[in-house]
């Protein structure tokens, strides 16, 4: 009876630590977006095209780094969630927070890119080394595939994923985001 009693009581705090772990409140909040755990990360979806550096730094405002992938299980998770009916974007593109400096492509964490997975012929650096083509993307049409592409001109504003940790348990002090009520309604459906 009593390794009964021991079993159950293991799985509740199994499962009670489990569901206590979750996104950020503050993160939950932000207007237009949707969020999904992964391997103790908060991933933020958020349905609002700007150039890349404008995504980065809204990442940074809410306390975050802009989505690094490292590896391929990360990949796969993205692509399901980018492919789930939750979130089935109707965009040609979507930031990663990878970007080309001093030789070398970087994450917003500061980390040098070492898992890649980018699309045939890719990083394609346009213009060679005069490249215009510093920041990186995942496209719809090359199944998630990734793409250089212009960080912030003309037309390329796409889509961001930011990245945060978990709560942990008694974690949850209310944190207010700074950008939170600056998104703009670019007409696109409601996703929470
Ligand atoms: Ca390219």
């Amino acid at each position: 009876m009593e390794a009964v009693y021991t079993t159950v009581l293991s799985v509740f705090v199994i499962i009670h630590g489990a569901c206590a772990m979750s996104c950020p409140d503050f993160v939950t909040e932000v207007p237009h977006s949707y969020t999904a755990v992964h391997n103790h990360v908060c991933y933020l979806f958020v349905n609002n095209e700007v150039f890349w550096p404008t995504a980065r730094d809204k990442c940074f405002e809410l306390g975050g780094e802009m989505l690094s992938i490292e590896d391929q299980a990360t990949m796969d998770f993205i692509k399901d969630q980018l492919n789930s009916k939750e979130l089935r974007w109707d965009r040609k593109g979507v930031w990663l927070g990878a970007r080309y400096r001093n030789s070398n492509w970087e994450w917003t964490n500061g980390r040098r890119v070492s898992y890649t997975n980018w699309a045939s012929g890719e990083p394609s650096k346009l213009f060679g080394f005069l490249s215009v083509e510093d920041c990186a993307q995942m496209r719809k049409e090359d199944n998630w595939q990734w793409h250089d592409f212009p960080c912030g001109s003309l037309k390329f504003h796409y889509n961001y994923v930011c990245e945060f940790p978990l709560n942990k348990p008694g974690d949850s002090a209310g944190r207010v985001a700074p950008s939170a009520s600056g998104q703009e309604d670019n007409g696109n459906v409601y996703l929470k």
